[in-house]
């Protein structure tokens, strides 16, 4: 088993756990590196993908529409849009030649594809200077012929060429070794549709109009009111916000450090077109993928808590009456009230997660969304029951190549995303 993944500089099955940090395989000289792409089987081309241009960015959204991830019974199958490509893949420093595709020779055609961007990561103490891999995708026609361990050694050999020797990699599937393993939970929101697309079903002690009823959401964000200052993030909020997520994510493991203009990239020029309106939660933009609100405090005027998430539709596959199933995915947060006055009393993070996460619902919900998803990463497991998210069949599990760590509780970084 593993007759790909044996080889590579990864802790493998049966090993003992590290009980120190550190690479597996010593970075190497430029010199030393493999200067020309692996080969492929015949008939195909590498190719690398400028996400610019609006075909080809269109090519690579097609060949994912079509052939990314779908869940065990083949129900739902990830739909990226367009927008969220470009916003994932294209964040500061980002290098066109990670993007990596695979046409057919003779039509163009592109039939794989695999994406890295650049990303500082913390991981206890160190820094790495690593990588973020995401996307590989192989079109349906083409599975199980080992083209995936090629697609995987040109990426590492293009992020070599940079200086870059350690990633961080997320997969549904189980790999050797996960850093750290999380379960998806779902909060329903639009629960007659969720029915008919069989996300859900009712329970055999509860009728339909009840479960509607239990998971009502408010219609109106709590924080939103003036005493409590809760309002969009704007461009002048970013090195405040940039600064309150660092040290929030001091509470974990492992946690993607950002650059103000890193911040500036993942929460506010994923938003899509048109002017900041003050109603925005009940109305989401043209093109739309992230949601990002901060609570500034009236008094202070310092922002003291803030909160995001990102639209990530899936194709319901083989449903008559609906084909688009709308999900949110909850992304990064970050809040000093229940710290305010020295340690936190048990109880104060929990309370104020579930106001702020609970508001990210309404939005969410006004935002015409029809579940919200979260992974038991960051402090989720402090509000996910009580906010009435429910447990999926869906894991999550996290990788880092080529750096050996202990096993991780708590990490940070959030799923299929950056
Ligand atoms: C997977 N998801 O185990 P062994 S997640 C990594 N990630 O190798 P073949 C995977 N490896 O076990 P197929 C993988 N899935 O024999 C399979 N593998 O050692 C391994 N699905 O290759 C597998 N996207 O080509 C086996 O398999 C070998 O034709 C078999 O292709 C696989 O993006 C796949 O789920 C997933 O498109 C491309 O099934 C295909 O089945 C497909 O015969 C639907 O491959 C879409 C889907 C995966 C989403 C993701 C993260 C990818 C991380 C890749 C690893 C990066 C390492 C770091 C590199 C940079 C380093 C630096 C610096
Ligand atoms: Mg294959």
């Amino acid at each position: 088993a593993h007759k790909f993944w044996n080889t590579q500089p990864v802790p493998h099955f049966g090993e003992e756990e590290p009980t120190t940090d550190g690479w597996v395989e010593a970075p190497k000289p430029i010199e030393e590196l493999r200067q020309d792409p692996y080969p492929l089987p015949k008939d195909f081309e590498w190719a690398s993908v400028d996400l610019s241009n609006p075909n080809q960015l269109k090519e690579v959204y097609e060949l994912l529409s079509a052939n990314y991830v779908e869940d065990d019974q083949a129900a739902f199958r990830f739909q990226y849009s367009a927008e969220f490509l470009k916003w994932a893949l294209q964040p500061p420093g980002y290098h066109p030649e990670w993007h990596v595709a695979v046409r057919v020779a003779s039509n163009k055609k592109i039939v794989a594809f695999i994406a890295a961007v650049p990303l500082q990561l913390r991981v206890r103490d160190n820094i790495l200077n690593a990588s973020e891999v995401n996307f590989l995708c192989i079109h349906k026609k083409l599975r199980s012929k080992r083209l995936a361990p090629v697609l995987i050694k040109e990426v590492t050999r293009q992020c070599n060429l940079k200086g870059v020797f350690q990633a961080l990699y997320t997969a549904g599937v189980l790999l050797p070794t996960p850093v750290s393993t999380c379960r998806y939970y779902h909060r329903c929101l639009n629960i007659s549709k969720l029915v008919n697309i069989h996300f859900v079903s009712v329970p055999q002690n509860q009728t339909l109009a009840r479960m509607i009823r239990l998971n009502k959401v408010p219609e109106k964000p709590r924080l939103i009111e003036p005493q409590y200052g809760m309002r969009e993030l704007e461009d002048k909020d970013v090195p405040e916000v940039a600064a309150l997520y660092e040290r929030y994510m001091k509470r974990f493991g492992m946690a993607i450090h950002f650059t103000e203009e890193e911040v500036r990239h993942h929460f506010l020029s994923g938003r899509g077109n048109g002017p900041s309106v003050k109603d925005s939660w009940k109305t989401p933009r043209e093109g739309q993928v992230v949601w990002s609100y901060v609570v500034e405090n009236p008094r202070t005027h310092k922002i003291t808590d803030f909160f995001s998430f990102y639209s990530l539709p899936s194709t319901v596959i083989g449903n008559t009456k609906h084909n688009i199933l709308n999900a949110a995915y909850l992304m990064y947060y970050a809040t000093e009230v229940a710290f305010e006055d020295g340690a936190e009393e048990s109880g104060r993070l929990k309370k104020r997660l579930e106001e702020l996460i609970g508001d990210a619902l309404v939005i969410a919900d006004q935002s015409k969304f029809d579940v919200f998803n979260a992974l038991t990463l960051m402090d989720n497991n402090l509000f996910i029951t009580d906010l009435k998210f429910g447990g999926g069949d869906g894991m999550l599990y996290y990788y880092l190549y080529n750096w050996r760590t202990p096993l991780l509780a708590g990490v940070t970084a959030t799923g299929d995303a950056p």
